[in-house]
């Protein structure tokens, strides 16, 4: 091969890697934390799937929801004051039981996001997920803006969905330049709701990564319960596909203090696809290469928010809460 060919073999090899955004991601799924398992103990999990992602050259692990401690919020607590409630949330993030977790990840060069109840200076309690860039750094915070379930003891439940009373909800859906492309966080329900994922589109995400703790048993339509992983993935393949963007969903489940609760972790590309899935309801990495220039694929055709949106014909969405229905003739 003459001088001139391997010239241009390496200009496109160059070419290649350059333009590729790859990064390699794993979902750590976590299987069922009981009440009395301690935040040292969970994180010792999370360190031991940090260091068997970095030992497949992952570049960001994804924790679910509420991550270091059991759902607390299936549990009905009169006092809101009550010691026990106040020991699931963290004053300090790190916090001295997560402070390893931090230490390790920078240790490995490994970027992470973590999920875990709130309690800021002021008093107020969020759910939030957290994004550590590779080197140590919190580069960014979400707080759940859609929470689910209801605000006082309803014991006619076999258990309570009580986040509505033990969270204040966030109220807006950002996005930060990390990893190398533009990254969005979304919590559980959060999921469920099309704004999510299109209002972290609008802020140019291109990977967005979602915890979850859903409970298979849905008390208000048990005929639900057995499509938990179809509506999961569905919204979530939906989100991904309709925004052009990666989703990340990562679960903690398993049957956790009785409740048993949907696993189903899955990478997804901006094509819709699963790209990976969790095979197991425990404790397990789910690990895919994405390359971050698919979404364009998308977002530069099909879905070219700037060519083809119609904001003026979508006053209904913003303007209300509730549907309103045409008139009775
Ligand atoms: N959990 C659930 C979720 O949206 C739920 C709430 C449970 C919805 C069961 C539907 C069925 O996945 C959280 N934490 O939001």
């Amino acid at each position: 091969m003459g001088a001139m060919c391997y010239f241009k073999y390496w200009l496109s090899f160059l070419d290649f890697a350059m333009t590729e955004r790859s990064l390699r991601v794993a979902a750590a799924q976590m299987g069922p934390i009981e009440k009395g398992d301690s935040k040292s103990a969970v994180v010792d999990r999370l360190i031991t799937l940090l260091s068997l992602a970095s030992e497949d050259n992952v570049d960001l692990i994804v924790y679910p929801e509420l991550t270091l401690t059991t759902f607390f919020p299936r549990w009905f607590v009169e006092n809101e004051n009550d010691l026990e409630l106040e020991s699931f949330f963290e004053a300090n993030m790190p916090s001295p039981e997560t402070e390893p977790l931090f230490l390790k990840a920078k240790q490995l060069g490994v970027g992470f996001c973590l999920g875990y109840a709130e309690l800021t200076e002021e008093g107020e309690r969020y759910n939030t997920q957290i994004l550590v860039d590779n080197v140590g750094n919190i580069v960014g915070k979400y707080r759940k803006v859609h929470l689910p379930g209801h605000e006082e003891h309803e014991p006619w439940r076999k258990f309570q969905h009580l986040e509505r009373r033990y969270f204040q909800a966030g109220d807006s859906f950002p996005t930060w330049r990390a990893f190398g492309g533009i990254v969005g966080m979304a919590i559980c329900n959060d999921r469920r709701w099309s704004e999510t994922y299109r209002s972290l589109a609008l802020g140019g995400a291109e990977l967005i990564l979602i915890g979850y703790n859903t409970p298979i048993h849905y008390a208000p339509d048990p005929s639900q319960d057995k499509l938990a992983s179809f509506h999961s993935r569905l919204v979530m393949q939906s989100g991904a596909y309709q925004n052009g963007c990666y989703v990340v969903g990562v679960a903690k489940g398993g049957m956790e203090e009785g409740v048993e609760s949907l696993s189903d972790s899955c990478i997804i590309s901006p094509s819709g696809e699963i790209l990976a899935e969790a095979k197991t309801d425990g404790d397990e990495l789910v690990i895919a290469d994405i390359d971050l220039d698919i979404c364009k694929n998308y977002k530069e055709t099909l879905f070219d928010f700037a060519r083809y949106r119609r904001p003026e014909a979508y006053k209904a969405i913003t303007n209300q809460t509730g549907a309103i229905s045409p008139k009775e003739l």
